[in-house]
């Protein structure tokens, strides 16, 4: 039998799951999981990558004890986020996308390249924590002119694995500087910025073999998780979805990235997909939920949770995607600032929070359709938002779609998915060791 591991870590959490065809379907078994959440270290918000990679490695450890015959194995994580190399193998302290080291340059990097411009020639949304941002905070600290090479996160996890440095697509999207025509990284914004081309070679493609870790071979998949969380999606025709974690994303599959005035104004992205442009949105989703589950209610199970929430009578609605709610020191206080008053119980909070989810999600999917001129009769909604029936119920209220919510772990089955593709491919070169 042909079995494949998939490594799937998010910002709160990362899972191993092994994946194998039987029965003419795909069948799969969660191995591993780990928590995983930024560090704060020298006033800064950090991610330890030592210890993720020692998770890594349990967890492949896991899989082994388990299934004796694993072909292929692949990483993808959240996206923007990046380690800088000092030297050969030493690195540069890696910085998580919630640290506000960013706020400064912002301006900055817009006085050189008018968002218009950077979105004309990308179509990437703005987000105050893109990749293109947080490396001009490392121009102005001095940070950049130490560093030797970058990688984004899954690719130095599989760096560490197989010793081979490749830079993929999907994922280099995510960056803010990778050309929505070319597909490659832009060398005009690179030279605008005053960015080491070095540091930005050419992309491979998701599907590319790259090495090998302990007799596994190591495949680039769609890396950027949620761009395997929508390969994942069994979707019949093409519809919108929402990849609900710690961000909801909202998107649909279009042909080509659309870097329209309205787009721009709606704040769309244009992210790379597998043999296609995913048209989407970040909306805040349940880091709101979880954070207001932190201070609140630490011990209390969801199950709970959300059954305050449909108790509570509370009709606040706010903006989900307002900035405060980013990195609040309290999350219950910043609820309270939107809310224009303190909230009375703990269910009205989250009743609050799903409420305006929902209404956030409504308002994307109008964008949407008004941008792309398609009026679309489902949503798909997948990842461990799904498995929420009050949200769901919600979300069908606020946009009148028919809502099909799958409890399925998505983003794993279109990391599989490609390694199952692609597995027969002869390994590439691809890059330095
Ligand atoms: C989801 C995600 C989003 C990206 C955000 C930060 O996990 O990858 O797509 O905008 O995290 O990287």
């Amino acid at each position: 039998m042909n079995r494949y591991l998939a490594i799937d870590i998010g910002a709160s959490s990362g899972r191993h799951i092994v994946g194998w065809r039987e029965d003419g379907g795909l069948r799969t078994k969660e191995v591993y999981r780990f928590p995983n959440g930024a560090r704060e270290e020298g006033g800064h918000l950090v991610w330890d990558v030592e210890a993720l990679l020692r998770e890594v490695k349990n967890g492949i450890g896991a899989a082994k004890r388990t299934f004796s015959d694993i072909r292929s194995l692949s990483i993808d994580t959240w996206g923007v986020d990046y380690v800088l190399f000092q030297g050969d193998r030493e690195l540069l302290p890696v910085y998580a996308y919630r640290d506000s080291r960013t706020e400064d340059v912002i301006a900055q990097v817009h006085e050189k390249l008018p968002f218009s411009e950077l979105y004309r020639r990308t179509g990437c949304q703005f987000q105050p924590f893109n990749t293109i941002y947080q490396l001009y905070a490392d121009k102005v600290s001095g940070r950049l002119d130490k560093a030797t090479d970058l990688l984004m996160m899954p690719e130095y996890l599989l760096y560490r694995l197989c010793g081979v440095r490749a830079r993929e697509y999907t994922n280099a999207t995510t960056t803010g500087m990778v050309s929505a025509q070319t597909g490659e990284f832009d060398e005009e914004i690179l030279k605008a910025l005053g960015y080491p081309k070095s540091l930005f070679p050419k992309l491979s493609r998701p599907g590319t073999v790259l090495g090998e870790y302990e007799g596994i071979q190591c495949v680039l998949c769609a890396t950027h998780d949620t761009a395997s969380a929508v390969e994942g999606i069994p979707m019949e025709g093409n519809e919108p979805y929402i990849s609900s974690g710690t961000w909801s994303l909202l998107g649909v599959k279009t042909p080509k990235p659309m870097t329209d005035p309205a787009s721009e104004k709606a704040n769309y992205s244009n992210e790379g997909g597998v043999g296609y442009n995913r048209y989407q949105k970040n909306i805040m989703g349940m880091w709101l939920v979880n954070e207001l589950q932190k201070e609140l209610c630490p011990d209390r199970p969801f199950g709970e949770i959300v059954k305050a929430a449909e108790a509570s009578a509370c009709q606040i609605l706010v903006d989900a995607n307002a900035p405060e709610f980013f990195a609040p020191a309290s999350m219950k206080s910043a609820f309270d600032r939107a809310a224009g008053h303190r909230l009375k119980t703990e269910g009205d909070y989250f009743r609050c929070a799903y409420r305006s989810l929902a209404d956030s999600y409504r308002a994307a999917l109008e964008e949407l359709e008004r941008n792309t001129g398609t009026t679309y009769g489902r949503l798909y909604i997948v990842g461990g938002g799904a498995k929420n029936t009050f949200l769901n119920r919600l979300t069908e209220e606020a946009t009148g779609k028919q809502v099909i919510a799958l409890p399925i772990e998505a983003t794993a089955l279109g990391n599989l998915k490609l390694q199952m593709e692609n597995i027969y491919k002869t390994a590439l070169p691809a890059g330095r060791g």
